[in-house]
């Protein structure tokens, strides 16, 4: 079936003005065409796919070509089997009803949405294996004897004649003509341990490809850090009796420790509490309040009068206003995944001390992505075409713009954060889903003078943002809004790979209950770091949810890597 569905991806080119290069699209129509033979071939001995009935395999492969073909005509003469099947599927009663649903008079461009959620179409040449041998076709090449034999010559040769990957200048700048990779991995709090889901998540992710970019010699920098503003800085720094700087200096040195045993690859590793961090947030705050993109309102707002203060969205519990999940945070719920004003929680209770919270209002000042709306929409329709985003990543993007995009509030009645430098805000913060995300961004700044070369260079620059599924909204909506809004020709991120969540045996990894593996746990038992990483990625959720399980962990070790990995370098080694 794959080829089907290379048929149905490569048309987001005819419906979405993507951009396509002529010869892209010379190459999509190649595709379309060897798929759409095939497809006849087959038929020219049958009446339907699977023989003589009517199955699945004709819904499937009928939906996927419809936005194409339409009514058939389109389709050559020599494909004539190919044509009178489609015409007799075309003709079944819930056929049309579905094609009539789904269209709705718009035509083919309803499918616009629905394409580009599904991964970004393959062309030929980028499956090459170098780029000198762009354009030769090797989906369709089969390993020659030749190809055989130079392979075997390789692995006699061992490692230390394979050509070394290009040592890297420090620090690590764009280089023209290359290719410029920037990647980052989601930033982690600073106020706890990271387990193995944060790892795989965003961190292991990320190096995996860092690494793999690297031995393609592309021009590589991979940058993460503690996010350390916010509430949950200030409530552990409470649990601990610590002020936030010191829980932000000790649990980024426990970050660094445990990223740095599972060898991750971080060209650096910085933290959000810089200097650098306050400047640039402001800087981008001013110019979005000077070009008009900040609203101010008054804002309900949830207080605990036992702790004497506001409260952070997400340290209130209770009843998510949209699904009734009983145990949603005050920011999103994690049943639907919906965004959350914590106030709207049907009943709520802090999450610290469970006492029911007041309600008081202050004013404050959003982020109008109403009016960002318009240009956000236009460069996704550029960055999802042509971009690799996970499915999710699209799904949940494509779902939160389908749904409106609304202010957002970007200050908080907090102390621990960057300051907002308006008179009448100066006792609040950044909200620090504002302020996160510009991380990236100081976290650069730190490691070099030249940032800018990165971070203003989207011409030269392809971005990639590692994460869990929960983080996409903040960067594929509201980060790059901001972005666009502050018109400083920033690089806004052009791939987004999201993983699903992975539990922990039957249940969830709980930070607060201490349940699952945590990266000092797991160095702790004296399995090395590579066998971690092995499982890791191994369970690596990427279609759905997965579960880390310690009987798996013994199975896959025995058996991939003993058994099947050990024994075949076994053999050769000996030999
Ligand atoms: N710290 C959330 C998280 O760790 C948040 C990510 C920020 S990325 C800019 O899941
Ligand atoms: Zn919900």
């Amino acid at each position: 079936m794959g080829s089907y569905r290379v048929a149905a991806i490569c048309l987001c080119c005819f419906v979405c003005s993507c951009g396509a290069r002529e010869e892209e699209k010379e190459e999509v129509l190649q595709t379309v065409n060897n798929s759409l033979g095939y497809v006849a071939q087959s038929l020219t001995k049958k009446e339907y796919l699977a023989g003589d009935v009517l199955s699945v395999a004709d819904i499937v492969v009928w939906g996927a070509i419809y936005p194409l073909v339409i009514d058939g005509t389109s389709l050559p003469d020599e494909l004539s089997s190919l044509k009178g099947w489609f015409k007799k599927v075309t003709e079944l009663d819930q056929c049309q009803k579905a094609a009539e649903s789904l269209l709705k008079g718009q035509g083919p461009s309803v499918f616009k949405a629905f394409l580009q959620k599904l991964p970004a179409p393959v062309l030929v040449s980028e499956k090459s294996l170098s780029n000198e041998q762009e354009g030769e076709d090797t989906a369709a090449r089969l390993l020659s004897e030749e190809d055989i034999a130079a392979a075997t010559e390789a692995w006699k040769k061992g490692l230390h004649d394979v050509p070394k990957p290009k040592p890297q200048q420090q620090p690590i700048l764009p280089i023209d003509g290359e290719k410029n990779m920037l990647i980052t991995s989601a930033l982690p709090y600073v106020n706890n341990v990271p387990h193995l889901g944060n790892i795989i998540g965003s961190v292991l992710s990320a190096d995996v490809f860092a690494r793999y970019c690297r031995l393609r010699d592309w021009n590589t920098l991979l940058v993460c850090g503690t996010d350390e503003y916010g509430t949950a800085t200030e409530t552990k720094a409470m649990e601990e009796g610590l002020t936030p700087q010191q829980i932000c200096d000790k649990y980024n040195a426990v970050h660094t420790a445990i990223y740095k045993w599972f060898n991750i690859s971080f060209d650096y590793f910085g933290r959000t509490t810089t200097p650098h961090q306050t400047k640039i947030a402001q800087d981008i705050f001013h110019r979005l309040l000077e070009r008009g993109f900040l609203l101010e309102d008054t804002v309900e707002q949830l207080r605990c009068e036992t702790c004497q203060r506001f409260l952070a969205d997400r340290f209130v519990e209770g009843i998510c206003p949209f699904c009734n999940y009983d145990e949603a945070r005050g920011d999103q719920c994690d049943k639907c995944g919906k965004l959350i004003n914590a106030v709207e929680l049907k009943t709520s209770v802090q999450s610290v001390c469970k006492q029911s919270p007041i309600v008081k209002s202050s004013r404050h000042l959003f982020l109008d992505l109403p009016k960002l709306e318009e240009r956000l929409e236009k460069w996704l329709d550029q960055s999802l075409a042509t971009g690799d985003w996970t499915t999710n990543a699209r799904y949940i993007t494509r779902s939160w713009l389908r749904d409106g995009l609304k202010p957002r509030c970007i200050t908080r009645d907090l102390k621990w954060g960057t300051p907002v430098p308006l008179d009448g805000f100066r006792d609040k913060v950044f909200y620090v889903w504002f302020d996160a995300p510009i991380g990236y961004i100081s976290i650069t700044a730190n490691y070099t003078d030249q940032w800018e070369k990165w971070w203003k260079n989207p011409q030269q620059v392809q971005l990639y943002n590692f994460m869990a599924k929960d983080n996409v909204p903040f960067h594929s909506v509201i980060f790059p809004s901001c972005l666009l809004g502050v018109e400083d020709n920033y690089t806004v991120v052009n791939h987004l790979i999201a993983t699903e969540y992975l539990n922990y045996e039957d249940g969830k990894f709980s930070k607060s209950r201490g349940v699952g593996v945590f990266g000092d746990m797991a160095q702790d038992t004296g399995i090395p770091a590579d066998i971690w990483r092995f499982y890791l990625l191994y369970v690596r959720p990427e279609g759905q949810d997965s579960a880390f399980s310690w009987s798996d962990l013994m199975l896959k070790n025995n058996s991939e890597l003993l058994n099947n990995l050990g024994n075949f370098v076994n053999r050769y080694t000996t030999r």
